[in-house]
């Protein structure tokens, strides 16, 4: 047998390549968008913008506290995740969007995202009670809503499912030439998932319009992060596809409105997809069945005390000069219409026996 050739370490001078030298730093597009966050951090937001992001953000905690108690008072059936503590990113997010030309969808996690569109509070608590004035008409309950209307895709169980649907969403706009942006939120469990790795790669070929958004809230069902992902720093997952990253504070709602402004313009350039990696936190558990035992009770604290998104905007809002009755004035009126949306999901009536046999898809393939 022939001896492998020994190695020498001389290196053979290659003859001068032909092909075109490389651009100085042909990754320079892929820090780009990064780099401009950096130079401006936050949204320039007017004090009523403040303020209504505030409002936005309460709502979803307030209608939150209110979905558990009716969870615990056996109100809500089947599954229920709370997005308590992760109020900035949807709110951020969804305030930097056109409704009705943008498309959005998500995961299970959904009620934060159609409140924060504007989706009216008294349709979604119907839906989680599963009545007919629900916006899926009691049938789909917490984890599947849905509205044609807002633009707004779902609400989906399967984990991950969302992200390849939202490429197909982004396709659509394209293919139609609607300037519309797709917005596909998705978590840091979903994001260990192979589709979502096909997903990029044809997005980023097709320059498809769309933004990839990974909610870390540093857990996935009962599994910490660290625990399960090799590459923790999620806004680097696209630069294998070219396609760029931002790293954002997740509890910070006008860093996330910034970085949405500058991931938007670049996608509406035509430039292909942007991921956003918005760092953040939720504060129960995974569901309403969740113990969350993976975690010290301590540590959720914590952050509740020291990083918390609502307490940030409030401090914001106080150091502006925004008087402190006018927000309570807000918490107040908030409270009295999720409580009118909690006694208007209890007294609504269930879908009728009849709904069963409607939209249903019922094909031979
Ligand atoms: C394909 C698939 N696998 C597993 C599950 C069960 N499951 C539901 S949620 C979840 C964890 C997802 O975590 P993450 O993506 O981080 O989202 P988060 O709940 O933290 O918002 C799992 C494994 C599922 N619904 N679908």
């Amino acid at each position: 047998m022939a001896k492998p050739a020994a190695r020498t370490g001389s290196v053979a001078k290659k003859p001068a390549s032909k092909k075109p030298s490389a651009p100085a730093d042909e990754n320079f597009a892929l820090r780009s968008l990064q780099e401009e966050l950096e130079k401006a951090r936050r949204f320039d937001a007017s004090d009523d913008q403040l303020l209504k992001f505030y409002e936005q953000m309460l709502l979803i905690r307030r209608f939150e506290e209110r979905a558990g108690q009716l969870y615990g008072l056996g109100l809500i059936g089947g599954f229920c995740h709370l997005y308590i503590g992760q109020e900035a990113v949807a709110v951020g997010i969804q305030s930097a969007l056109e409704e009705g030309k943008d498309s959005v969808i998500t995961g299970y996690r959904d009620h934060g995202h159609m409140l924060a569109y504007g989706i009216d509070p008294k349709i979604i608590m119907a839906e989680l009670t599963g009545r007919e004035a629900g916006i899926s008409h009691g049938k789909g309950g917490s984890m599947h809503m849905f509205s044609l209307e807002h633009a707004f895709y779902g609400g989906h169980g399967i984990v991950g499912a969302q992200v390849p649907l939202g490429a197909g969403l982004a396709f659509a706009h394209q293919y139609r030439g609607d300037g519309g942006v797709c917005v596909a939120y998705f978590g840091d469990g979903a994001a260990n998932q192979g589709q979502v790795y096909e997903t990029f790669n044809m997005a980023s070929l097709w320059k498809l319009p769309i933004i990839f958004v990974i909610e870390n809230n540093q857990y996935a069902m009962g599994t910490s992060v660290q625990r399960s992902s090799a590459e923790t720093h999620f806004y680097r997952r696209g630069t294998a596809f070219r396609i760029p990253g931002l790293n954002v504070d997740g509890m910070d709602v006008l860093e996330v409105r910034q970085a949405t402004e500058i991931a938007l313009k670049h996608v509406r350039g035509g430039n292909g997809p942007v991921l956003m990696e918005l760092k953040t936190y939720r504060y129960r558990g995974h569901s309403m069945s969740d113990p969350a035992k993976y975690r010290t009770r301590e540590e959720v604290q914590d952050v509740r005390e020291h990083n918390d998104a609502i307490e940030r905007a409030k401090t914001d809002l106080l150091e502006r000069g925004i008087p402190e009755d006018q927000l309570k004035d807000i918490d107040k009126r908030i409270r009295a219409e999720i409580a009118a949306s909690a006694d208007f999901a209890e007294n609504s009536p269930e879908p009728a026996p009849a709904e069963l046999y409607t939209d249903v898809l019922v094909e031979s393939y």
